[in-house]
């Protein structure tokens, strides 16, 4: 059987949860970056697979799937070898589930610090508050854990350290996870737990160097 394919751009934040998640569980993508296929999300063949024209989108044996956090769900329930990092156990689940929402508003927020910089848009003052404001909830939510959801680590941690990860993009926004203590002991755990997260990082941060040489 082919590859699942996975559309999508090496910097792009989701794209990169999608490729560490893969790599961790052993998955090899057929990788196709649109900026060298040439490939339109927004035309209508394209849309007809995928209504929701953002990238990640990975097709695999006949599945269009769009949105980072529902393809590495899909990815781990079908490919992974065990179902520690996305349990089955629906107690153990909802857990995973409710810290993978969380983030998705995480992500925004970041977002609305970062988009200014880069599509030219009105600042919002009140987008750092909002982002620090997510911040103090993640150090409450890991007050004497080790871990987002339950006692090992999940895809929970992984979309949510990767999602702190954009705040690179905007250091002279001033935020600084590392401020909050339960946070600052948290990601190099996260970080250090398996040699993916490493690569992805190192990537992130040549892709950035390239970025500010342009
Ligand atoms: N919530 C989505 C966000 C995806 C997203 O916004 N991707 C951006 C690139 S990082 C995109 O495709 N933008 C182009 C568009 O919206 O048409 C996910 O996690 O996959």
């Amino acid at each position: 059987m082919a590859p699942p394919t996975l559309y999508g751009h090496p910097m792009s934040p989701p794209c990169r949860l999608v490729r560490l998640v893969a790599g961790i569980i052993g998955v090899d993508l057929k990788v196709v970056d649109l900026k060298d296929s040439g490939i339109d999300m927004k035309s209508p063949d394209m849309l007809k697979k995928i209504p929701q024209h953002t990238i990640p989108a990975l097709e695999d044996d006949g599945l269009y799937l769009a949105e980072s956090r529902a393809i590495v769900m899909y990815l781990i329930s079908k490919y992974a070898k065990d179902d520690s990092l996305y349990p089955k156990d629906v107690n153990k689940r909802v857990l995973v589930d409710q810290r993978l929402f969380f983030d998705q508003d995480l992500y925004n927020r970041i977002l609305n610090v970062a988009r200014p910089k880069f599509y030219g848009e009105q600042k919002d003052p009140s987008s750092i508050d909002k982002v620090n404001d997510g911040l103090d909830t993640l150090n409450r939510m890991l007050d004497g854990k080790q871990w987002l959801a339950g006692d090992k680590i999940t895809l929970a941690d992984y979309a949510v350290a990767n999602s702190l990860s954009v705040l690179e993009f905007v250091p002279e926004s001033g935020i600084d996870p590392t401020k909050q203590p339960n946070i600052k002991e948290w990601l190099p755990r996260v970080e250090s737990s398996h040699p993916k997260y490493v690569e992805s990082l190192k990537e992130l941060r040549e892709g950035l160097k390239k970025m500010a040489q342009k």
